[in-house]
């Protein structure tokens, strides 16, 4: 018997589209492991059954009227126009029940929408097909694409037989890892066409649109593994870029981004490879990268994709090709923020001596990473230590330096690395009537957040604060001269309590 209703569900869903990313197929919305996501679950529940109920009520009236009082049976249908009474009646009832379906629904958009007081913002940014995730707190940066087990089962032909793939099209290489029961605001986007975030457990789903910001949030109680894709037509790899996300307690948490941060500052291996090397890795980092466009073979897609095959940038100009590949052309994504120094050395040299093409030629990590954003300066151990403490005055020198570290981390993303912002989305830092007014406008905009623009009084320790208050003043084109001390920072965040 519960087989057979399954089977039914699963045949009813199956048609309809919906439940495909379950592995099992579910009749109903499911609950979640957010309370925003039990209230959605609660909210469409209760509108449920009051359209159940009303459907009861008007059918069944309308049924039993149609069998009891048929014309078979000698009754004659009465004869009235216009009796205020009925119109009343049946114009108030039904405002009555839209009113009251109406109060906790906006209830919980409402809930739904208020991203005040968050702990921590991550950006999102939908590319094809792969998601960015930065933590704007942490400064930590990674793109996370469909796992390698799903990407070779998924090939045609590949002669794997998915039912053995764990987790099949549904792993990623990195995880979103956030901490359990902290309010986390998503900012999403995208770099080339729509996507949409989709992680059914949390109870929503975000579209990501070029040139433009969506936000959300939630607040995730238990820890464990969430997946997820892309739920908008984004192109022909659009079922092939889920989300994972890994909700771990604080402790864990802080582990992560501590391990997170230490890789990512030892960089990447700079030492010089062997040309048999490079090739043979380039391969892998190839496949994983590029096959989705310019396939595995390298013979591209007409018309889409140009091949890699005899592709006179290729067997070209090592230099120019190289450009192409960091900085990306129209649909070619700019790899030279997605990819290591080592990596991109080792495509470009497998680009040019395989896939039907032999140049002959090759590059090492080390010219590669000279062309790539270097990393914020090491501040002496003196610094550090006043860095640290909120009472000590720093000097100017001092404040320019953190400040373009923090502003690199938690501002670039958004008003750009050059301070020139985003038309039409993201105001420009270079020449702002608020950046150059007064300085205790700018401290409150960035204290309380304003529209998109979000709070950092809470992200921000007040030396991180002051230290990117003064960099904007000074830098990126701007040169109004004065500074902010931490200690003031400080003294404003106690004031607001
Ligand atoms: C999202 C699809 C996509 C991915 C992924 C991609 N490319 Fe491209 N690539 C393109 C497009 C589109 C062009 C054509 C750009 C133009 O000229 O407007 C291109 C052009 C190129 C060219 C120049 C070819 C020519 O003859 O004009 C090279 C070389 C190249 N890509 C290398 C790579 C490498 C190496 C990778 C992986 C690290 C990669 N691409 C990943 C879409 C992609
Ligand atoms: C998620 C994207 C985002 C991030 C990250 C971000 N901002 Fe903003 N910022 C905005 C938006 C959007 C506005 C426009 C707010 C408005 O007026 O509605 C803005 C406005 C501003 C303004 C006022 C500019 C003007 O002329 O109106 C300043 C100053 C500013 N931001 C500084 C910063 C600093 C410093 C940081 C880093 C600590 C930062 N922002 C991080 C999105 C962002
Ligand atoms: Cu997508």
């Amino acid at each position: 018997m519960k087989k057979k209703t399954q089977l039914l569900a699963g045949l009813v869903l199956g048609f309809l589209g919906i439940g495909a990313a379950q592995a099992d197929y579910q009749l109903n919305l499911m609950r979640g492991v957010t309370k925003i996501s039990n209230d959605l679950y609660d909210l469409h529940m209760l509108i449920l059954w009051i359209c159940v109920f009303i459907g009861l009520a008007v059918f069944g009236a309308m049924f039993y009227s149609i069998y009891h009082h048929r014309k078979s049976k000698g009754h004659k249908a009465a004869q009235f126009h216009e009796n205020t009474t009925v119109e009343i009646i049946w114009t108030i009832i039904p405002t009555l029940i839209l009113v009251g379906m109406a109060i906790p629904a906006t209830k919980t958009l409402m809930e739904l929408d208020d991203v005040q007081d968050s702990d921590m913002t991550i950006k999102v940014t939908g590319w094809q097909w792969k998601w960015e995730y930065e933590y704007l707190d942490t400064g930590i940066h990674f793109f996370s694409s469909l796992d390698e087990a799903s990407n070779k089962a998924r090939q045609v032909n590949s002669g794997i037989d998915p039912k053995t793939v764990p987790n099949y099209l549904l792993n990623v290489d990195n995880p979103l890892v956030v901490p359990t029961k902290k309010k986390i605001r998503f900012v999403f986007t995208a770099a080339d066409v729509l996507h949409s975030w989709w992680v059914p457990d949390l109870g929503w789903k975000k579209d990501t649109i070029p040139g433009f910001i969506n936000e959300a949030w939630t607040s995730v109680d238990e820890p464990g593994t969430y997946r997820g894709q892309c739920t908008e037509l984004c192109g022909k790899d659009h079922g092939f870029m889920p989300i994972v996300v890994i909700a771990m307690e604080q402790p864990e948490y802080d582990a992560w981004v501590k391990k997170t941060q230490e890789a990512a500052a030892k960089g990447a291996d700079l030492s010089d490879q062997s040309k048999a090397d490079l090739i043979a890795k380039g391969a892998a980092v190839y496949n994983k990268n590029c096959a989705t466009c310019h396939l595995e073979s390298g013979a591209g897609v007409a018309g889409a994709f140009p091949a890699i095959t005899g592709s006179p940038v290729v067997i070209g100009d090592l230099q120019a090709q190289i450009n192409l590949v960091l900085n990306g052309k129209g649909a070619m994504p700019a790899f030279g923020k997605m990819l290591n120094a080592s990596e991109l050395a080792q495509v470009i040299t497998y680009t040019r001596n395989a896939l039907g093409n032999s140049v002959g030629d090759e590059v090492q990590p080390k010219a590669i990473q000279e062309l790539l954003p270097q990393p914020a300066k090491t501040q002496s151990s003196e610094t550090v230590k006043k860095l640290t403490e909120t009472s000590a005055d720093l000097t100017m020198d001092e404040l320019l330096t953190e400040g373009e570290a923090v502003y690199n981390t938690s501002c670039a993303s958004c008003h750009m690395g050059d301070g020139a912002g985003l038309a039409g989305t993201f105001p420009a830092i270079k020449g702002s009537n608020v950046v150059t007014g007064n300085i205790d406008t700018q401290i409150d905009l960035m204290i309380n957040g304003k529209g998109m623009m979000p709070a950092f009084g809470k992200m921000l320790n007040p030396t991180e604060f002051a230290a990117v208050v003064t960099y904007t003043r000074n830098k990126l084109g701007n040169s109004v001269g004065d500074s902010v001390q931490p200690a003031k920072i400080q003294a404003l965040l106690n004031g607001q309590g």
